[in-house]
């Protein structure tokens, strides 16, 4: 072999571990591989295999811990994706706890619109300040209260309830006002504690509270639509760092797809979900006055803003989103 050759065989060689490496990355899920989340994460990792060098598997089921832990691990880039909501966020990322507000959007739409322009990009940069990057939005619809002891028409029917919450104080605050117990507990420990009697309800969206099998130990599923949170696909700040920018632009475009197709999936799957909860017995009753809900939640958003008086301009550019 030729000299020239030799060099030419040695460039090519050391050249092809540099192009091809490989980038393994681990994804948290709460919820099971069949949800509209699940399918889209894992629309997300197939297209990263298909644009890039990054190998993603996802997790499911919450195997890899509580909401709240895999936050705090996606933010140290012990993990590298997660999709989350932002009610267990708040605590972390105080900007976040906006979204959390009980009533705070007016439709699942206006949290759309919002999240889409210019309120999301405050909430983009407030999470990317303490490390994480939201690729995109994905849909939770909106979250109404169920329990096994009666259907909820007014707020005095929640009155004396031990109600699960997701960890945020908002929420237990939120229960108090309308003359409930709220409990902080991990989404895992629900099926278990309405069964033996630790709390009486849950409150929760149509997909969720079928998926976990909630339905079958808390009957009564009345709407009363009080919080509409907005779930990220977020990837850890310091792994979205380190990644060029043709990459960065494949991973946004590949998260841009998820999202679409997780809100596709979602729209048929609230209605799934009711149809199924409701064929199997569950009384799903509408609420006629969801303003007196509303009005008893003036002492949260007064507190929160004494708390919080930088995010008062937060709450109204929400509402002055159209
Ligand atoms: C579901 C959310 C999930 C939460 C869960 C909960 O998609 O992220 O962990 O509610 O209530 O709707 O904990």
């Amino acid at each position: 072999m030729k000299f020239s050759s030799i060099i030419a065989a040695a460039t090519v060689a050391l050249s092809i571990p540099a192009l091809a490496a490989a980038e393994n990355w681990r994804g948290w899920n709460i919820h099971p591989d069949s949800y509209p989340n699940g399918v889209a994460l894992e629309q997300f990792a197939k297209e990263l295999g298909e644009t890039t060098d990054i190998k993603l598997q996802i997790f499911h089921g919450g195997v890899l811990g509580s909401q709240p832990d895999a936050i705090e691990q996606v933010r140290s880039a012990a993990l590298e994706v997660g999709n989350f909501n932002l009610g267990p966020m708040g605590p972390i990322i105080p900007t976040t706890n906006v979204v959390s507000l009980p009533f705070v959007f007016n439709g699942v739409d206006h949290m759309h619109r919002a999240m889409d322009g210019s309120v999301g990009e405050i909430f983009e940069a407030a999470m990317g300040a303490e490390g994480l990057v939201p690729l995109a939005w994905f849909d939770s619809g909106s979250r109404s209260f169920y329990n096994n002891k009666r259907a909820i028409m007014t707020p005095a029917d929640v009155e004396g309830l031990k109600i699960r919450v997701m960890n945020n104080d908002l929420f237990v605050d939120m229960v108090a006002q309308l003359g409930g117990n709220a409990t902080p507990m991990a989404f895992g420990e629900v099926y278990q504690s309405l069964k033996t009697g630790v709390i009486d309800g849950a409150e929760n969206n149509y997909p969720s509270y079928e998926s976990t099998g909630h339905f079958e130990v808390a009957g009564f599923y009345s709407i009363t639509d009080h919080l509409i949170i907005p779930e990220c696909l977020c990837v850890a700040a310091d792994t979205w760092n380190k990644l060029d920018s043709d990459t960065q632009a494949a991973v946004r475009t590949a998260a841009r797809n998820a999202a679409e197709t997780q809100r596709e999936l979602w729209a048929a799957r609230e209605k799934q979900s009711r149809e199924a909860v409701e064929a199997a017995g569950s009384k799903v009753n509408e609420v006629e006055n969801k303003v007196a809900f509303q009005e008893l939640m003036a002492p949260v958003y007064e507190g929160f803003i004494e708390a919080n008086p930088d995010l008062a301009s937060v709450i109204e550019a929400i509402q002055n989103t159209k």
